[in-house]
């Protein structure tokens, strides 16, 4: 397969102004009739026209209403002469029924959905898909009117009727410009909610959020979510909703979590449907946050869109920033950071020190599917989130506002918006680009000295990037603060250090002795940051750190420091040791809950997990590290039984569910207590998770009871097994919570958790073609670190049979799970043998996919 290569980026040969498409949709097949205005591109070189297309049928081409003389390969259609401007017209058969793939026209239960992002309108029509070819588009659809009520398309419904044999039609306009990847439509038996929105300037904007039938009960959560975010960046960044409609689609099939296609954003179901006997307070949060990236990206994405798909992180990382934000201020802003920092060490920081580490903007790329990850979107926005830290709230506010004067209208790249930014505070961005163009994450150690005569403390770092040696140093901002010995904060200590060199240090004068720096506050860059304090230094400030995000981290030091020790000592064949200061420690955090807030004090006593961890080996041993951590868990909750218990007990909540932050982080707390208090392997603890599982009138607390009896190690536990069947009975109609169900036990720590898996994978429960339930059951799995990493290569085995079964009928999903792979060279010797085995045996397969091709040889290579 071919490699792309941002440096060979030019402009298109022809722009695309007006598209007239037509879609005639039968059981045996679709008829697109595609009707474009064209003309050649004024600062394009003169060049053959050439079409992009996958899996079309080709009936017919016509140049201004005549017959034209074409070559067409599988992939491309290409004409010659063709006069300054034309008329092409091009009529294809698809086949939506047997597109397993999910890009382009696909069936789903109830009906026809799309998904376009990144080349799937491709798999529609011929057309030159890339996304700076930006048009307008007028979109007739014809179907069955029994079966296919709904008829919907990007923009502004103009017309609508009936036909002979009881077909219908509708036709949409949109009145906005768009690139070929925001297109959509869909036909299908579908319920909808309604609503509208003022905007500030006094627009009314019609809401409408279409479900499978019978679940409009479950839509009125993400329709308030979408009220909150059109009201929340009206305020936070003057931007207004531009639209007459906004349609929300929620489909069951669906590869990605959501895509914001122009006023008709098509959802996966995860993230709409929601009621409090289905749906956690994390769903309802997530729920929040990707109906608001969705709509965000209306501005940032849709009305500013990207150049070339090399720039994807312009709209990914900005939008993800502004939904972190949106959540932020909507749910708990100092938990909200905690856990950004945590998926970020748990995906990102492992794929940018992996075989697909690569710079937020990518060089190149085979697939561009492959390159919706975690860098891309989270580090994107850790990028962004340092450009405001750089600048100041109001210096990026002016900046955003820059951006869209600017560029409103345009498809640009990431020097484009720096240079907004630059240009609206001054600050000389020029070093900081190599965060757009370095892959790996850097490394900072930090050391402190005091000079007591002169009153100075001294910190000096020194930056490293171990996957990139040859990279160049970054700008780095630092907050810092610095503590006394009795935890205060040392006034006016407060500030952004700018780290620009290799090796650089700061004085911080008239001190009367040694401060405790607190480095990195808020997590403001994404860096390892290494420090050598004491276990007393960070004792103080996880009591005493202001900023919650540094209380938490100083606890996370603390545990990753204490559970890596366990893992060598058990690999030794010693038993670990623990200090009593840290259960002391935790006893406090516990005991100051009330004033720390639940929330904060359930994230700072949830230890690092296992994936996080095995990034700071030299060589995993995953089954060390597992027993490291579970004995830790174990150690807290038989000292601090009592406590647990009795926090238990005190933070039941006896008014109605109600999805907030408030009520959220008690429930959290409560059931960390309870994983907890399930530490100590007694009758009575797993008596209290079945207790708590069958009285729950909410998801939340029941999928915590069964989250935490699935991972009951003893052979035979009837409250485990009664919990789990009663869990499918209850649940088996409603398909998210199938998935929660598949999820509980593939992530299970049980010995057993492979066999269950396969077996699962026939239960009626499974189905092999739905990327939620291949995610919940197979990928999960692949996340199990002492389980997928076993000794013997069966958990290797296992994906590479499930990558080959899936790699053809659906390359994107089949890719995600060859990513489960990506750290095998940190296993040992025999592991290693294993993993190459099965990522050889995949590689081998004649005719594989070239989504998982790339990521493959890569790992392998
Ligand atoms: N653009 C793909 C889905 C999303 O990031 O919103
Ligand atoms: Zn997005």
């Amino acid at each position: 397969p071919q490699t792309v290569y941002l440096k060979d980026y030019t402009p298109p040969a022809y722009l695309i102004d007006h598209v007239e498409l037509d879609f005639d949709i039968r059981a045996d097949g679709t008829t697109v009739t595609s009707t474009l205005a064209m003309r050649r591109n004024p600062v394009a070189t003169p060049a053959t026209l050439v079409l992009d297309g996958e899996e079309l049928h080709t009936l017919s081409v016509a140049v201004d209403g005549k017959p034209a003389t074409y070559t067409e390969t599988p992939t491309s259609l290409s004409l010659n002469d063709l006069p300054a401007a034309f008329t092409l017209q091009t009529v294809v058969r698809i086949q939506p029924d047997h597109n397993t793939r999910l890009s382009g026209l696909y069936r789903s239960t109830d009906g026809y959905f799309t998904q376009c992002e990144a080349q799937g309108f491709r798999r529609i029509t011929w057309f030159i898909d890339r996304p700076d070819v930006m048009s307008r588009y007028t979109v007739t659809l014809h179907a069955d009117q029994a079966t296919y009520p709904v008829l919907l398309a990007n923009g502004n419904p103009v017309a609508a009727g009936a036909e002979a044999d009881g077909r219908h039609w509708a036709t949409w306009e949109d009145p906005f410009k768009k690139p070929a990847y925001l297109f959509a439509v869909v036909a299908g038996k579908l319920d909808v909610l309604r609503d509208s929105f003022r905007t500030a300037s006094g627009r009314e904007v019609q809401l409408a959020i279409y479900v499978e039938p019978d679940k409009l009960d479950q839509c009125p959560h993400a329709m308030d979510a979408l009220k909150k975010s059109m009201k929340w960046d009206e305020e936070r960044f003057g931007l207004e909703c531009d639209l007459d409609h906004y349609m929300i689609v929620a489909v069951g099939d669906f590869n990605m979590g959501a895509m914001e296609n122009k006023g008709l954003n098509i959802f996966n179901t995860k993230y709409v449907l929601a009621r409090s006997d289905v749906a956690t307070d994390v769903d309802f949060e997530n729920i929040d946050r990707v109906v608001a990236h969705e709509y965000f990206h209306n501005w940032t994405g849709n009305r500013v869109t990207c150049r070339d798909w090399f720039q994807l992180s312009l709209k990914e990382g900005l939008t993800v920033f502004r939904d972190q934000e949106f959540g932020a201020d909507l749910h708990n802003r100092q938990t909200a950071r905690i856990r950004e920092v945590r998926g970020l060490r748990a995906a990102q920081f492992p794929e940018d020190a992996g075989p697909m580490a690569h710079p937020i903007r990518p060089a190149s790329f085979v697939e561009i599917n492959n390159f919706y990850t975690a860098t891309v979107y989270e580090k994107g926005a850790e990028v962004i989130r340092m450009i405001q830290t750089l600048i100041g709230r109001d210096g990026f506010r002016a900046g955003m506002d820059e951006y869209f004067r600017r560029h409103d209208g345009q498809a640009v790249t990431c020097e484009d918006f720096v240079a907004a930014m630059a240009a609206a505070s001054g600050f000389d961005f020029a070093q900081f680009m190599r965060w757009y163009n370095q892959p790996g994450t850097p490394h900072v150690a930090a050391s402190g000295s005091f000079d007591a005569a002169a009153g100075r403390y001294t910190l000096r770092f020194t930056q490293s990037n171990p996957r990139a040696s040859d990279a160049a140093p970054y700008l780095i901002p630092v907050r810092v603060a610095l503590f006394d010995g009795e935890g205060h904060l040392l006034a006016g200590s407060e500030q952004t250090l700018q780290l620009t060199a290799t090796e650089q240090e700061f004085h911080i004068d008239n001190l009367a002795a040694e401060p405790v720096p607190s480095l990195l506050r808020d997590f403001s860059a994404p860096v390892y940051l290494d420090f050598a304090y004491t276990p007393e230094q960070l004792t103080l400030l996880l009591a005493h750190e202001s900023d919650p995000f540094n209380a938490w981290e100083a606890g996370q030091r603390l545990a990753s420091t204490l559970i890596l020790d366990a893992a060598r000592a058990i690999a030794a064949g010693q038993s670990p040791q623990w200090p009593d200061s840290f259960a002391a420690a935790a006893r406090r955090l516990l005991q100051t809950q009330a004033q720390r807030g639940a929330a904060f004090v359930a994230e700072a006593l949830t230890l690092p997990g296992e994936g996080t961890l095995a990034e700071m080996m030299e060589v995993v041993d995953p089954d060390a590290l597992h027993a490291a951590r579970n004995a830790l868990r174990r150690h807290l909750a038989e000292e601090l039984e009592g406590e647990f218990s009795g926090l238990y007990a005190a933070l039941a909540i006896s008014e109605a569910y109600a999805p907030t932050a408030a009520q959220a982080g008690r429930r959290a707390l409560r059931n960390v207590c309870l994983g907890y208090l399930m530490e100590l392997d007694t009758d009575a603890a797993r008596r209290l998770a079945l207790q708590q599982f069958e009285k729950a009138d909410n998801m939340t607390d029941q999928f915590a009871a069964l989250a935490s009896l699935a991972n009951v190690n003893a052979e035979l536990c009837p409250q485990r097994e009664q919990a789990l069947a009663a869990f499918y009975a209850t649940w088996q109609d409603e398909a998210l919570v199938v998935d929660k169900w598949l999820a509980v036990q593939s992530t299970s720590r049980r010995p057993d958790t492979l066999a269950t898996v396969k077996a699962l994978t026939a239960h009626p429960a499974f189905d092999a073609g739905n990327p939620n339930k291949i995610y919940a059951l197979i990928r999960n799995f692949g996340a199990n670190l002492v389980r997928f990493n076993a000794a013997d290569g069966s958990g290797y085995a296992f994906m590479a049979d499930r990558i080959l079964d899936l790699h053809d009928r659906n390359p994107q999903v089949a890719s995600r799970l060859a990513r489960c792979f990506d750290r095998w060279k940190k296993f040992d010797d025999t592991r290693q043998d294993h993993a190459r085995a099965a990522l050889q045996r995949i590689r081998n397969h004649p005719d594989l996919s070239r989504d998982v091709l790339e990521v493959v040889t890569r790992s392998l290579g």
